[in-house]
């Protein structure tokens, strides 16, 4: 008998955020399919890069439960649902684009994704949208401008129309809240849409406050557009404004980050083409200045460039909140949706990219089969007759409930993943599959390099799905290739799940008795310190040679949040807790004091830098590594704890 797999090897955990730079993306839920492959502009037909999940159809509960499949791959914690607003106020009117009554779905795709505990919700106001909801409300004509001082309106238009209607729909579990306040992001208020900002933004900020504090009964934080600062000169002056955002623009600015006090917040975008450059009746057809090229701004690098700066100028600036623009913005080339658009290096490329921010310490992944980068099927078109998925010859049908399974399975066929990041350590693999074929063989290749065979024990049919180990793999820091293999063929297969299996370490300082803290989570100071142990406390040892932490072990520690502890100059002095990949400084061996072999609790240890000095806590508690040998200020008590 097979032991089975657990459930914490199984199970997504929610991304760490602490004290890191906290990644959201604007995504849009206004799409039919025609819309989202091509469109005709100046009468050329104007083709997009397509989604792989096709049709790309937000009225369809697989276009949610796609859009939560590829959240949850990118490892985002929140995700920003835009609101246009509702023409009405009728709980049940579902009309018009991106009306956030529509995002009942979200919630409902997270239940049956199981997923209600990954993924914060955030509401951002696209202002000219209330310009329109104004003219439509008032019966004036298209394109009226909003007179700001109309204190009615702001009752009308923005708070019972635009802002209610996305709480109201939104269960409070899911807001996102910097300290314990939702979130709420306003766009642009400019004079093309809107009049009589000067003294009225902060009033109807003021407003919206009240208004959602008698609804609610808690007060929202704000951030703003910098059109209402520089528009109004009380904008800021409102209280509940934690945050000012400049957005981005064509052709060189593909992020900004603004500080506002402490509060930094950002914009980054993957690329950028106004639909107008297309439209050959438009001033603006094939006018560079409409565009912001995916391969750097100035187009000479390669896909993907121009985002990874953004998200590297996030972490340079600290920035407290980014939104990534735009999650699934297809029509502007600004979408970081799977794609099987040629330019991109593979569908998951903007996925990846994401996640290589948003969760540093990689302790769990789950890869659907079924979006796979690359594959190898050997019949052609989808045998299964399933429509709602991807096009291309991979067999892929829909679960039971939600989800798809790739289906139809020959021997030899394949299915892989590619430049997943992971941080340094040792990995458990699973599958969730189905076969009614005894002992049908699966193998997984990291890096091209085979585990061995597992024969699978059938299920009870291909409706029945059961989950089983492919195998563990110490890797190192950065990109891998995982790829999973139908040796016999017969096998459905659901999804791929990895699970960092590295011990979590905590030392207790035997010099001042107290458990040594990465403060904040990490990117702080680290002290000895603490009388109890919690997230904060616990160090994941990344053990780089596999097998159980013993003593001699050379081992990468990463703080709660993943960053990695790092000795400046490889030893003799500061110990920093901000490192995102591992070097030499990064390496610690361990030198255990009380004997040899495994590590267990209670051990008494040292922690030696490459350059041979050891962690040293001071007489402040203060931890660095200038010790040059080994008495109490260099000794640590051991406890181990999991992922
Ligand atoms: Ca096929
Ligand atoms: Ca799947
Ligand atoms: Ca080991």
């Amino acid at each position: 008998m097979r032991a089975a797999v657990p459930s914490a090897d199984i199970t997504l955990q929610p991304v760490v955020t602490d004290n890191l730079p906290v990644f959201t993306s604007l995504t849009a839920y206004n799409y039919t399919d025609s819309e989202a492959v091509s469109t005709v502009l100046g009468g050329a037909t104007v083709l997009y890069d397509a989604p792989l999940f096709y049709p790309f159809d937000s009225s369809t509960p697989g276009w949610w439960d796609n859009l939560v499949a590829d959240l949850l791959q990118a490892r985002l914690p929140v995700v920003m649902f835009a609101t246009r607003g509702t023409q009405t106020t009728s709980p049940t009117d579902l009309n018009g684009g991106l009306n956030p009554r529509q995002l009942s779905q979200m919630t409902t795709a997270l239940q049956r994704a199981g997923a209600t505990n990954l993924l914060k919700l955030a509401c951002f106001v696209d202002n000219p949208s209330m310009e329109g909801i104004y003219t439509s409300f008032h019966g004036l004509p298209g394109g009226t401008v909003m007179d700001l001082s109309v204190s009615s309106d702001w009752n009308d238009v923005f708070w019972l129309r635009g802002v209610k209607p996305w709480f109201d729909t939104v269960p409070s579990q899911y807001w996102y809240r910097v300290n314990n306040r939702p979130v709420i992001q306003w766009w642009s208020i400019a004079q093309k849409w809107f009049s009589n900002q000067q003294g009225n933004t902060s009033k109807l900020l003021q407003f919206i406050s009240d208004s959602f504090n008698t609804a609610y009964g808690v007060r929202p934080v704000f951030i703003i557009d910098q059109t209402w600062e520089s528009l109004d000169s009380t904008a800021l002056t409102q209280p509940d404004v934690i945050g000012v955002n400049d957005w981005f623009g064509p052709p060189t600015k593909s992020y900004t980050y603004t500080a506002l006090g402490s509060f930094i917040s950002g914009t980054a975008v993957a690329g950028f083409i106004n639909p107008s450059y297309f439209d050959s009746t438009s001033s603006n057809y094939h006018n560079a200045n409409m565009v912001i090229p995916r391969n750097k701004v100035d187009g000479t690098g390669v896909n993907g460039d121009t985002f990874t700066a953004g998200l590297d100028a996030a972490v340079a600036a600290n920035s407290t909140f980014t939104v990534l623009e735009g999650f699934n913005d297809v029509r502007e080339w600004a979408g970081l949706y799977r794609s099987a658009a040629s330019a991109w290096s593979s569908p998951g490329q903007y996925i990846n990219l994401i996640r290589r921010y948003s969760d540093l310490r990689t302790v769990t992944l789950r890869l659907e089969a079924e979006s796979c980068d690359e594959y190898l099927d050997t019949t052609t078109g989808n045998s299964s007759g399933e429509v709602d998925q991807r096009s291309g010859n991979l067999d892929i049908r829909a679960l039971t409930g939600s989800g798809w399974a790739v289906t139809n399975t020959a021997a030899g066929e394949w299915v892989q993943f590619d430049k997943i990041d992971f941080s340094p350590g040792n990995y458990r693999f699973a599958i969730r599959y189905a076969t009614t074929t005894a002992n049908s063989r699966m193998r997984l290749y990291v890096d091209g390099v085979a585990l061995p065979d597992v024969p699978l024990p059938a299920t009870t049919s291909m409706n029945t799905f059961d989950t089983i180990s492919l195998g563990q793999k110490t890797i190192g820091w950065g990109t891998h290739t995982l790829k999973v293999m139908f040796v016999d063929g017969g096998v459905d297969l659901d999804w791929l799940f990895v699970k960092k299996v590295d011990p979590m370490l905590t030392i207790k300082s035997t010099l001042n008795g107290f458990y040594v803290t990465a403060e904040r989570g990490g990117n702080n100071v680290i002290i000895a310190n603490r009388t109890a142990i919690g997230g904060w406390e616990q160090f994941s040892a990344d053990d780089t040679n596999g097998g159980t932490l013993s003593a001699n072990d050379v081992i990468n520690l990463q703080a709660h949040d993943g960053l990695l502890l790092s000795a400046e100059g490889g030893g003799g002095g500061q110990l920093s807790v901000n490192r995102r990949r591992a070097g030499g400084w990064e390496q610690f061996t361990v030198v255990k004091l009380n004997g040899s072999g495994a590590l267990v609790n209670g051990d008494s240890i040292a922690l030696r830098t490459v350059n041979g000095q050891y962690l040293t806590v001071t007489s402040t508690g203060q931890v660095n590594c200038s010790g040059t040998s080994i008495s109490a200020a260099q000794t640590f008590s051991v406890t181990l704890g999991t992922q």
